[in-house]
């Protein structure tokens, strides 16, 4: 589709937000709602999400349909149902959560060294640096491996990032939005 194409008939970006169980997913997504409606969020409601969340918005001069995934195990597996027409990706870490990095390596690595993703902006958020004991970027970069990911011509950000006071949020995503699409 040309860009004449996509400026009369507005295209719908779809955005997956994935990650472990309690990484912070959904209060990323609140928390971003938040950021733009100007509204204030109860943090303190947010349950678990079973299934996902579905949010659509205006974003950065575009429409997009936000996919927010449950992390716990049952509902992984439905995860690739997105896979192939999605235009950005977020993966959530909780920096906090150090006992839990090897199996947020696995799940990563499982994700993103399938096919779909190869020209896919994708957002690698170390979320909860509001506590103390979050991980740095550079040991969170060396545990993931994630310098060949930069490094190889793919559309890669990590950020260092809490949803809950809203730190990093709003760059994240303006990032991840300006990225979208490009190849299309
Ligand atoms: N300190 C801190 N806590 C956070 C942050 N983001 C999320 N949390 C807390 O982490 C817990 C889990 O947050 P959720 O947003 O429900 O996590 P989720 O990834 O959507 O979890 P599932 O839906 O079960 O996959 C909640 O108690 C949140 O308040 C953050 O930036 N800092
Ligand atoms: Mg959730």
């Amino acid at each position: 589709m040309g860009p004449a194409a996509s400026k009369s008939e507005k295209k719908v970006y779809k955005i997956l937000i994935i990650g472990l169980y309690r990484s912070g997913k959904t209060t990323t997504l609140m928390s971003l709602m938040g950021l733009i409606t100007g509204k204030t969020v109860d943090f303190s409601k947010i349950p678990s999400t079973l299934g996902q969340n579905v949010a659509k918005l205006k974003l950065f001069k575009q429409n997009v349909e936000i996919f927010d995934m449950g992390g716990q195990d049952q509902y992984r597996e439905h995860w690739d149902i997105h896979y192939h027409n999605t235009d950005g990706v977020v993966f959530v870490l909780d920096g906090a959560d150090e006992g839990r990095f090897d199996e947020a390596r696995h799940v990563f690595l499982d994700v993103f060294q399938c096919a779909p993703f190869r020209d896919t902006p994708i957002l690698f958020l170390i979320n909860k640096s509001d506590l103390d004991y979050c991980s740095t970027l550079e040991s969170v970069i060396e545990y993931f491996d994630l310098e060949p990911f930069s490094s190889g011509g793919r559309k890669f950000r990590v950020l260092r990032v809490s949803a809950l006071n809203g730190h990093g949020i709003y760059t994240a995503f303006q990032w991840l939005v300006k990225n979208m699409g490009t190849k299309k």
